[in-house]
C-alpha cells in the first residue's frame, strides 16, 4: 500500500543517547541500540471507522520514537499494517449496506491525511491484509510443519500449548486471559476447541465473507497471524520494538508473538514491547464502539494548527491513560504561540538541547521536555539573553525531536 507524504525532518548536530524505553515484558527500562540498522512494527489501523484521538496518539507515541532513535544513531526500519479485512469491518459494511473495500479505502485515506497533518513520518512499508495473505499461507504451513495447526469444521486453530511464554507481554492468569478473549475478538467458548486459547488463524469461507482461493481452501486470515507474517516478512525474525495500545498486549501482541516463534523457531519475536495509555473522553476509553471520539481532522477542519494537536498529545506522558480536555488544546495553542515568540526573538537561547535529549531518551519524557520548553521560552521573552546563542538550534530540535515545526 502507499503510505502517506515524507515529512522533513531536520538533521539534529548533536547525537543523544543511551535510548531507554519501558518494555511490557520485563516491566523495565530497556535500552535500545542506536548504532546499527533498527525495526520497528506499530499495528496499524483496522479501519472501519473514523481514526480518532487515541489512535492519532499512539502513532505520534512511536512517532516520537522513531525521531528520537534517529537522533541517537539508529537507522530505523519502520512497518505498519492494515487490517483491511476482520470481523469489524465486514459486520460496518452489513450494518451500512456498503462495500467493505470502499470502507476499507475511504478511512484509510482519511488516516493518512491526519498523519500528514501530525508530521508524522510514514512507514518504510505500509502493508494491508489483502495484500499478504500469500505471507499468511506461508507463516501457516510452516505452524503446520511444526504440529501447532488442527482443523476445527475447516478453520484453522494455533495449539497455544506451543506457545512459548504465554501471559508474559499483559501479565494475566490463564483465567484473567480466558475472560478477556471473547472482548477482544476471541472465541473461547467455541465448541470443539483443544483449549479456549487457541487463536483462529485461518477462516474458511462462508458466504457473504470475503475469501481468497489458497491451498489451505478459501478463506481469510486470522488477526494475529496477520501482523506475524508481515512484520517477519519486513523486519525479520526478531524485530526490536512492537508497539501498540495497551489493549492489544492481550490477545493481540501475546498471540503474534507466539505465532511468530513456532514459525520461525527463533526467540525472542520482540526485544521490546511498548505500549501506549488509553486515551479517554468524558471519564471512559475513547472507542469507536462507544462513540466518545474527538477527531483529528475535524479539529484541523475548524481551523486548529495540527501542531497544537501534537503538542497537546506530547503533554502527556505515552505510557499513562489520560482523558483529552478541549481545554488542554487551548493551552496547547497559547503554548504554541508563546514558543514561536520566543524562538523569533534574535538571540537569548540558552543552549537546553542536551537536557531536551536527556528527557527524551529517558523513556521519552515528553512532559519535561515541554517543560524545559516552556521555561526557556519564559526566559527569552522576559529578556533574559545571558547566553547568546541563536534560537535556530533549539528550534530545530523541536522539530527533529518532538515533530512540532
Ligand atoms: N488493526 C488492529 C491492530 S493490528 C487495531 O487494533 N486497530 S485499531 O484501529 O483498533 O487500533 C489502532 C491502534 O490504536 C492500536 O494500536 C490501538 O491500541 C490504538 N488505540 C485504539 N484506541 C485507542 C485509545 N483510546 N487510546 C490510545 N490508543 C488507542
Ligand atoms: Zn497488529
Amino acid at each position: 500500500m502507499q503510505a502517506w507524504s515524507p515529512v522533513a525532518v531536520p538533521a539534529t548536530t548533536q547525537t543523544f543517547g543511551p535510548l531507554r524505553v519501558f518494555d511490557s515484558v520485563s516491566q523495565e527500562l530497556v535500552q535500545l541500540d542506536c548504532d546499527r540498522e533498527v525495526t520497528m512494527y506499530v499495528c496499524g489501523i483496522t479501519p472501519y471507522d473514523a481514526t480518532h484521538m487515541g489512535h492519532a496518539a499512539t502513532y505520534v507515541a512511536f512517532d516520537t520514537l522513531q525521531r528520537i532513535w534517529r537522533a541517537c544513531g539508529a537507522t530505523v526500519n519502520y512497518t505498519q499494517n492494515v487490517t483491511d479485512v476482520d470481523d469489524p469491518l465486514i459486520e460496518r459494511a452489513a450494518a451500512t449496506d456498503r462495500d467493505w473495500q470502499d470502507i476499507a479505502v475511504e478511512q484509510t485515506n482519511l488516516f493518512r491525511s491526519d498523519m500528514e497533518a501530525l508530521r508524522v513520518i510514514p512507514p518504510a512499508n505500509y502493508i494491508g491484509a489483502v495484500e499478504s495473505i500469500d505471507l499468511v499461507v506461508e507463516r501457516i504451513n510452516q505452524l503446520k510443519a511444526a504440529d501447532a495447526v488442527y482443523d476445527l469444521d475447516g478453520d484453522l486453530y494455533y495449539d497455544i500449548t506451543k506457545a512459548r511464554l504465554l501471559g508474559e507481554i499483559a501479565h494475566l492468569s490463564r483465567d484473567e486471559m480466558i475472560a478477556i478473549f471473547s472482548q477482544r475478538g476471541g472465541d473461547p467458548q467455541r465448541p470443539g476447541k483443544h483449549d479456549p486459547l487457541d487463536a483462529l488463524l485461518w477462516r474458511h469461507e462462508r458466504p457473504n465473507d470475503p475469501s481468497w482461493p489458497t491451498e489451505l481452501g478459501a478463506g481469510r486470515p486470522g488477526w494475529h497471524i496477520e501482523c506475524a507474517a508481515i512484520a517477519l516478512k519486513y523486519l525479520g525474525n526478531t524485530i526490536d520494538v512492537q508497539g501498540g495500545g495497551s489493549d492489544l498486549k492481550f490477545p493481540h501482541h501475546e498471540m503474534s508473538a507466539a505465532h511468530a516463534e513456532t514459525a520461525t523457531g527463533e526467540q525472542p519475536f520482540a526485544r521490546a514491547f511498548m505500549h501506549t495509555g488509553m486515551v479517554a473522553l468524558n471519564g471512559e476509553k475513547m472507542s469507536k464502539s462507544l462513540g466518545n471520539l474527538v477527531f483529528v481532522s475535524k479539529l484541523t477542519a475548524s481551523g486548529i494548527d495540527p501542531m497544537a494537536i501534537r503538542l497537546t498529545i506530547l503533554n502527556n506522558h505515552y505510557r499513562t491513560e489520560w482523558e483529552w480536555f478541549d481545554s488542554s488544546l487551548d493551552t496547547a495553542v497559547a503554548r504554541l504561540e508563546r514558543w514561536r515568540a520566543a524562538l523569533s526573538q534574535p538571540a537569548g537561547a540558552l543552549d537546553i538541547t542536551a537536557q531536551i535529549g536527556a528527557a527524551l531518551t529517558n523513556d521519552l519524557d515528553t512532559p519535561r521536555a515541554i517543560g524545559l520548553i516552556d521555561e526557556w521560552a519564559h526566559a527569552t521573552l522576559n529578556g533574559d539573553d545571558s547566553d547568546p546563542s541563536s534560537p535556530t538550534l533549539l528550534s530545530q530540535t523541536i522539530d527533529a525531536l518532538l515533530g512540532i515545526a
